[in-house]
């Protein structure tokens, strides 16, 4: 199966086996957070779901959200979510994430920790070891003296030897011929920290980042995840937390 196939499944698995009518639930950002959204409008429109309340987690799923008629409100009036589904560009043996990739980390962990069950969905690329080495940090910064918060974040112990990079270009993802800053929904930049070895300990290095003054948020999201639904090659399975 194409890698595309592979996040359609566990996007459509999600939904058929989490989402009940009558329920409120937060929508994923990213390419299989996409397919999730797509199975909602899908039921929805046969019939098979009923009385859905969405909360999107970017504008663009927002407005993917719209074009397949999926109601929709804000946690201002709806913040008691039955589930949220999103995807994931790290996956720990812990089920510890790295999310970002999409530019979405604020408007997701802000969604997705109203949620009494939060499923992540992935392809197996997705699984590691351990945080940090395959896939950048997403960081998200005030964009006022960006540079001096990219400096104090460097020097953040739980965070040693990561080496900050400003996000140019589209947020969604680094388009190589971007040269100014990407810029956020919440008209933020981004900040991806790379590593050339695993972070030791992703709680300590998420609290070290929050109590970074000029961070917003960012990409580490520990101790969320209730259940991963994961595509490989050999079929679909689910890890629970
Ligand atoms: O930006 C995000 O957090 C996305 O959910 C990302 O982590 C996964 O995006 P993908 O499904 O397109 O790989």
């Amino acid at each position: 199966a194409t890698q595309d196939e592979l996040k359609k499944q566990v996007g459509y698995k999600a939904v058929d086996d989490y989402v009940k009518s009558g329920t409120v639930i937060g929508l994923g950002t990213g390419s299989t957070a996409a397919f999730a959204v797509e199975r909602v409008g899908q039921l929805l429109k046969s019939g098979e779901l009923k009385d859905i309340i969405a909360i999107p987690t970017s504008i663009r799923t927002k407005e993917q959200a719209e074009s397949l008629g999926i109601p929709l409100a804000t946690l201002d009036t709806h913040s008691d979510l039955d589930v949220a589904i999103d995807g994931a560009d790290e996956v720990d043996p812990n089920l510890n994430l790295v999310k970002g990739g999409g530019g979405a980390l604020f408007r997701e962990k802000i969604v997705e920790m109203c949620a009494k069950k939060f499923i992540v969905i992935v392809d197996e690329s997705k699984m590691c070891g351990g945080l940090g080495p395959g896939f950048p940090i997403p960081v998200e910064i005030v964009p006022f003296c960006h540079e001096h918060t990219m400096r104090e974040i460097a020097k953040l112990p739980a965070l040693a030897g990561c080496k900050p990079v400003l996000r140019l270009g589209d947020v969604a993802n680094n388009k190589p011929d971007g040269d100014k800053p990407a810029v956020t929904d919440n008209s933020n930049y981004i900040v991806d920290l790379v590593f050339e070895t695993p972070i030791k300990d992703a709680v300590a290095a998420g609290e070290q980042l929050k109590n970074t003054v000029g961070v917003v948020d960012h990409g580490l999201f520990t101790g969320m995840t209730t259940a991963c639904i994961i595509a490989g090659s050999d079929g679909i399975s689910v890890k629970e937390a």
